[in-house]
């Protein structure tokens, strides 16, 4: 075994990936990952004790959510890029031992080696992030509930960075985050104060997730019904990825009035539907499918690509040059563009210039998509939807959030919304839609029957608009409500969004294709007594169990 990564869905056997990760992470680069993550705990250990006595130091707030995102599935497989980070860690690290000395907050007699141990060269730190891997935690109900959080805390931390940019932050969150991350230093903790933590997980996840939704929403306007685009027009391009909005709203900036139009990818096709976006008449709309179907679809897109966060698959040769990078995202030999320094937008002049040499995309579909109901939209048409609840038009929602993955299995999404009564809503956030985006599932009284929020994190949308109904239909438990929970999961920030989804007191979930093989069989009882959580079966017995 060179290596142990099973933060993920798709990891080998269903167990974990011991020689190279499924997603194509290679072990070096895994286990770079593991010693970020051991400095990352050292940092916030520090940072914690600081917290404690009032000192609050952004530099390590950053450095943990920026250091923990990077290490999400699928966003970095850059090994240089990781080592810097550890060396930045390093930095960081004695940054905050000198403000704890300068502010008189007292270091404990034996601290952590996490928070003490270094190396100069790189051949120590590599051979170094060979013992500080997950499996160190021998005993497995103690390391499944330490690695539920941080892999919960990985999502949290995504989403932060996303509010961050836009100039939005919780510090509740950032506290958080440095108590759990120095808590799983414990090397005894008691099983129930590990429980309470992976809870707090999710309530800390709704408050991110709210934040995120107030920094989009006040930077680019609510969400709004539209029909996106699927289509290309005949100017050379870029296809923009992942979640980022920033991102999104310079990028369109830049290339405004270049001849270079822009379409989006993936997790990126709800900017489509903010209002802010919409004025740009060469944002084009939205090209191709889930991440895993990068490979056919970057080939016919012909023009350059920006990550700006997961979901990379590693690139043909055939298009690599064709890949960039930004943000906690990166691949060895593809170009980085540069954070922005002192609040000046990123230059994305090189990925401009590279598109204009480039030819248009080759059409691989035509119509169009219909998405943008966020909470805002939704509860304008609360009237509507309550009046189909009540006269029987909608017997019910189910929610079918979450992501997609490269799996076959998952063609039980496809089938399961396929299979509905035409009486029965979806409502979906993140990339798990694409599974049934696209088929003719038609409306209820003009209300379409897949109710597309936005993002993963606009699974907070889902969330909000439950509350309301709970509210307006004068229920005591949100379980009373008329919508059933059919959620797939992929990478961290599904991790997060079941534990935020839980702390609001949801129950009976549907998790699939498959259970986290990170959790034990202990940690899966506690899940299946407190909450009802099941895994998924064949289409027409859950259909019967969660539709009836
Ligand atoms: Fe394996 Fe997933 Fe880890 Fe990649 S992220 S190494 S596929 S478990
Ligand atoms: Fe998708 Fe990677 Fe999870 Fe944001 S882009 S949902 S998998």
């Amino acid at each position: 075994m060179s290596m142990f990564c099973y933060q993920c869905q798709e990891t080998a056997k269903g167990t974990g990936c011991t020689a190279v990760g499924v997603c194509g992470k290679t072990d070096e680069v895994s286990n770079l990952q593991d010693l970020l993550i051991f400095v990352v705990k050292g940092v916030s250990f520090l940072a914690h004790l600081g917290r404690e006595k009032g000192l609050i130091l952004e530099k390590a707030d950053k450095f943990v959510f920026e250091a923990l995102f990077t290490t999400i599935t699928n966003a970095n497989f850059d090994g240089d890029k990781i080592l810097s980070k550890v060396k930045e860690g390093f930095s960081v690290r004695d940054f905050v031992v000198r403000e704890l000395r300068e502010n008189g907050v007292e270091l404990p007699g034996t601290l952590p080696e996490n928070t003490v141990w270094r190396a100069d060269q790189d051949a120590g730190l590599i051979l170094k992030s060979l013992s500080v891997g997950i499996l160190k935690e021998e005993n497995e109900d103690i390391r499944s509930l330490k690695e539920l959080v941080v892999y919960g805390l990985k999502g949290m931390a995504a989403y932060a960075e996303h509010a961050y940019n836009l100039g939005y932050k919780n510090d509740g969150v950032f506290a958080f985050m440095h108590r759990a991350l120095s808590a799983t230093l414990d090397p005894a903790p008691e099983l129930d104060d590990l429980v309470r933590l992976v809870l707090e997980c999710g309530s800390n996840g709704v408050s991110v997730m709210a934040l995120l939704d107030k920094a989009n929403t006040e930077s680019y306007g609510a969400p709004e019904i539209t029909r996106v685009n699927i289509g290309v027009r005949g100017n050379p391009a870029i296809l923009i990825s992942g979640h980022d909005l920033k991102d999104m709203e310079e990028l369109l900036e830049q290339t405004q009035g270049t001849g270079v139009d822009v379409y989006t990818h993936s997790e990126m096709l709800p900017a489509n539907y903010y209002p802010a976006f919409k004025k740009y008449e060469h944002f084009v709309g939205n090209y191709g499918n889930s991440w895993w179907k990068q490979k056919e679809e970057f080939e016919s897109f012909n023009g350059p690509v920006l990550f700006t966060t997961n979901c990379i698959v590693p690139p043909k040769t055939s298009y690599k040059d064709r890949i960039y990078t930004t943000g906690s995202s990166g691949f060895s030999g593809c170009t980085h563009i540069p954070d922005r320094v002192n609040g000046k937008p990123k230059d994305f002049s090189a990925i401009i210039e590279h598109a204009k040499r480039c030819p248009a995309p080759k059409e691989i579909e035509r119509g169009e998509i219909v998405g943008g109901f966020a909470h805002n939209q939704v509860l304008a048409l609360a009237d509507k939807v309550v009046d189909a609840v009540k006269s029987g038009a909608i017997r019910k929602f189910v929610v079918m959030a979450g992501c997609d993955g490269r799996m076959k299995d998952r063609a039980y999404y496809t089938e399961f919304a396929e299979k509905l009564p035409k009486d029965v809503v979806i409502l979906t956030a993140g990339c798990a839609k694409y599974r049934y985006n696209k088929l003719p599932l038609g409306d209820i009284a003009g209300i379409p029957r897949v109710l597309d929020a936005g993002q993963c994190n606009d699974s907070y949308s889902l969330a909000v608009i439950a509350l309301k109904l709970k509210e307006v239909f004068g229920l005591n438990d949100i379980n009373d409500l008329p919508i059933a929970y059919n959620i797939a999961w992929y990478e961290q920030k599904a991790v997060i969004v079941l534990l935020a989804l839980l702390s609001l007191g949801v129950k009976n979930i549907h998790l699939g294709p498959t259970l986290p093989a990170f959790l034990s069989p202990a940690v899966v009882k506690v899940l299946v007594e407190n909450f009802g959580i099941s895994g998924i079966g064949d289409v027409d017995s859950d259909m019967k169990e969660l539709i009836g």
